[in-house]
């Protein structure tokens, strides 16, 4: 990737590349101001879990997939972040699902908003891909929430049944919930709010969950799997897996 020194050996590869892609993403005006602090928040949990998507996490990944391609309408929400380090596999996913992509965050400035719809435009071009773009003209306002915040588009997030919006704010998550929709959170903190509130958590890292979503949806038996699933069990887990690794790090008998 153009001025990108690591080499894949480092151990930390993984780490720095997307650190990088959210350095270039903030060059090209995509992202909040806020965005590198977020990333930081969550880099510090994903070390908790092992940099690695756990059991539990895998278990609402296969169940969110689910859900979004058994749904009627479904739709992808991405904000600058997720568009910065996993914009590419996400459209891949809304092609694959035949959803739109509707852009969507929360320091909504008209620069930002242009920047982030050129960018998922020319990955469209790029990958010879079709799908539908949305955020560019909100028309409806999801009931509940004041300010840009509210706004959305009644083709995308207002009518689906299924909304899949990784690192989303709490507000808005319980907002769409009350909606009766079916909120799909993915967030690297299995203690926030919106991973609380929502209908499915994946606390796993939005490339991560990306990358599996694009695995698993070529197993042709997805849409038929039987699921017996639990959304506060999953958190339990994840905190369960949480405080055991911190345990194993180190000896704190000594
Ligand atoms: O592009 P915008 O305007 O919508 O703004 C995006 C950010 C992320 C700046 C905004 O939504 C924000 O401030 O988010 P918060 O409230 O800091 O929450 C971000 C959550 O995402 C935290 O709980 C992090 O642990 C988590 N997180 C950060 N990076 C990742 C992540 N979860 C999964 N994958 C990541 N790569």
């Amino acid at each position: 990737m153009d001025d990108f020194a690591a080499n894949p050996s480092h151990p930390r590869y993984e780490s720095l590349l997307k650190r990088h892609m959210l350095e270039k993403a903030a060059e090209r005006d995509m992202l909040a101001g806020s965005a590198l602090i977020a990333h930081g928040r969550g880099e510090a949990y994903d070390y908790l879990l092992g940099e690695q998507t756990i059991e539990s996490a895998m278990l609402a990944t296969k169940f969110a997939l689910q859900n979004l391609i058994n749904s009627k309408k479904s739709v992808i929400s991405l904000n600058g972040n997720t568009t910065a380090i996993a914009g590419i596999e996400l459209m891949k996913l809304a092609s694959e699902i035949n959803c739109p992509i509707e852009v969507n965050i929360f320091y909504r400035t008209p620069k930002r908003m242009k920047a982030l719809l050129n960018h998922l435009e020319s990955i469209n071009e790029e990958f010879g891909l079709d799908v539908k773009i949305l955020g560019a003209n909100p028309d409806s306002l999801i009931p509940g929430l004041e300010g840009p915040r509210a706004k959305c588009c009644y083709e995308g997030i207002f009518s689906s049944e299924v909304i899949l919006v990784p690192l989303e704010d709490g507000d808005r998550c319980e907002a769409l919930i009350a909606m009766g929709k079916t909120v799909i959170v993915v967030d690297l903190n299995p203690l926030s709010r919106s991973s609380r509130k929502a209908s499915i958590t994946i606390v796993d890292e939005i490339s991560r969950v990306a990358n599996n979503m694009l695995s698993l949806i070529k197993e042709d038996d997805i849409s038929d799997m039987e699921f017996n699933y639990d959304n506060n069990l999953t958190i339990k887990n994840s905190i369960h897996y949480i405080i055991k690794s911190l345990s194993e790090k180190y000896d704190l008998s000594n």
